[in-house]
């Protein structure tokens, strides 16, 4: 818990002036904050590498086009690690989250259970730990890492055996996701992503589009509630091995969301270097009640980065913050760093995501005004201003107000973590 210092309520107190003098108010701002909830990716804790061959000396590699790069040690090796490893991030993060796991986090008690066999027993103890923290969860099929993907190809694949199996683990993973949003009474944004594509040049396009449309309507053909579970597709530009042609692109899942009724996920690495989501979120909630976000960095390709606070990002929220934040945007990390402290990993990108939220809620409503007025040199000099208003005073009040670390602070903890519990893990 951290401890209550005078020195940040009185910059505070001044910060608040300099806001209230461009129109803004801080208060506010910081009550709409900690309403926004930010969906934690397990999948950070471990390298992608899920629990469902802890008995087993080597699992399948990773693959699908994904790379976890660095050797980090103290990496969580069980379920009951990773959730430990989870309780100590979210005490160093502020505001009420969301933890997103993939269907390969089951835990089997030693069975061998396949993927198109899963069920919501398997995660009787990820829902119990959620319960009581009171976080909801949000789910993912896991499309990779298997003998049935090793090809690159899994709900789009010719051999039909193999998408019905597909076809099977994606079906149960709704399953699982309505359960923990009955449960948990928040629904769960289940999200499909499939790497399926061709590294060289496909003779047929069409055939494998077709089959994963085909495929995706048997996924979601049975009707769940949408108090409790939420559907959303992923859309990707290209892979590692599947450079030619990506069967799930974006046109693909457009086309798709909007004919199903579906919810796009618009990932920040899935596009072209130049592209940036931030400009894709208006135009695709014009047609789309709902999206989800999987926030994250491309360093010259998909290399999933820990999210910093770059233009990027700012404009990702600021978008977010401009649309209905509130019900139409779901908001998830997703990346994968094994060359530094996972923890810190996790914190350095939710604290990332918070901050960019509230510099867009801090946004004096000038610029809005003035590009009303046709006046863009007003408005450039306004946002420009914008970036050195203190909104590193708000920042840490917020920090102070929730009980979590102020500025660097967290990092001894995340150190005396390490010492005590990362470090004796071999
Ligand atoms: C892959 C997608 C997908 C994964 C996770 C692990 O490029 O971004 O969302 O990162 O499912
Ligand atoms: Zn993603």
């Amino acid at each position: 818990m951290a401890r209550s210092s005078p020195q940040i309520e009185a910059a505070y107190r001044l910060a608040h002036e300099r806001y209230q003098s461009i129109g803004v108010n801080t208060d506010k701002a910081l009550t709409a904050l900690a309403r926004i909830p930010i969906a934690l990716h397990c999948w950070q804790g471990d390298d992608v590498g899920g629990f469902e061959h802890l008995e087993e000396s080597s699992g399948q590699s990773l693959g699908g086009g994904l790379a976890v790069t660095g050797h980090y040690p103290g990496k969580a090796r069980n379920p009951t690690e990773l959730r430990a490893d989870i309780d100590k991030t979210l005490l160093l993060i502020p505001g009420k989250h969301r933890l997103n796991l993939h269907a390969c986090y089951g835990e089997y008690g030693g069975m061998k259970v396949d993927r198109d066999e899963i069920e919501a027993s398997h995660f009787h103890n990820w829902i119990a730990w959620a319960k009581e923290k009171g976080l909801g969860l949000d789910f993912n099929p896991t499309c990779f890492a298997h003998r049935h993907a090793a090809d690159g190809f899994t709900l789009s694949h010719a051999d039909k055996s193999i998408r019905q199996f597909w076809v099977e683990h994606c079906r149960r993973s709704r399953e699982i996701g309505a359960a923990f949003g009955r449960t948990l009474g928040t629904p769960c944004v289940t999200n499909v992503w499939v790497p399926d594509g061709f590294k060289d040049t496909p003779a047929d396009r069409t055939g494998p589009r077709e089959r994963l449309a085909g495929a995706l309507d048997e996924v979601f053909k049975t009707p769940l509630s949408q108090e409790h579970n939420l559907d959303a597709v992923e859309p990707k530009l290209f892979g590692i091995g599947a450079e030619s042609c990506t069967v799930g692109s974006a046109e693909f899942y457009l086309g798709y969301c909007i004919t199903r009724n579906k919810l796009l996920c618009l990932d920040a690495g899935h596009y072209h270097p130049t592209e940036t989501i931030s400009d894709k979120i208006s135009s695709v909630l014009l047609y789309l009640p709902e999206i989800l976000l999987h926030v994250s960095r491309g360093v010259r390709w998909d290399s999933d980065h820990v999210v910093t606070l770059s233009d990027d990002l700012l404009g990702i929220a600021r978008e977010i913050i401009a649309a209905d934040y509130g019900s139409r945007i779901h908001i998830g990390l997703d990346y994968f760093d094994a060359s530094i402290n996972r923890i810190a990993a996790w914190t350095i990108g939710m604290r990332n995501m918070i901050k960019a939220l509230l510099i867009a809620l801090l946004e004096p409503p000038a610029i809005r005004e003035r590009e009303l007025c046709g006046d863009s040199t007003a408005r450039l000099m306004l946002q420009e201003e914008a970036k050195s208003m203190p909104f590193g005073s708000v920042w840490d009040w917020y920090c102070q107000s929730q009980g979590v670390p102020i500025g660097v602070a967290w990092l001894d903890e995340v150190r005396i973590y390490e010492e005590a519990v990362m470090g004796k893990r071999f």
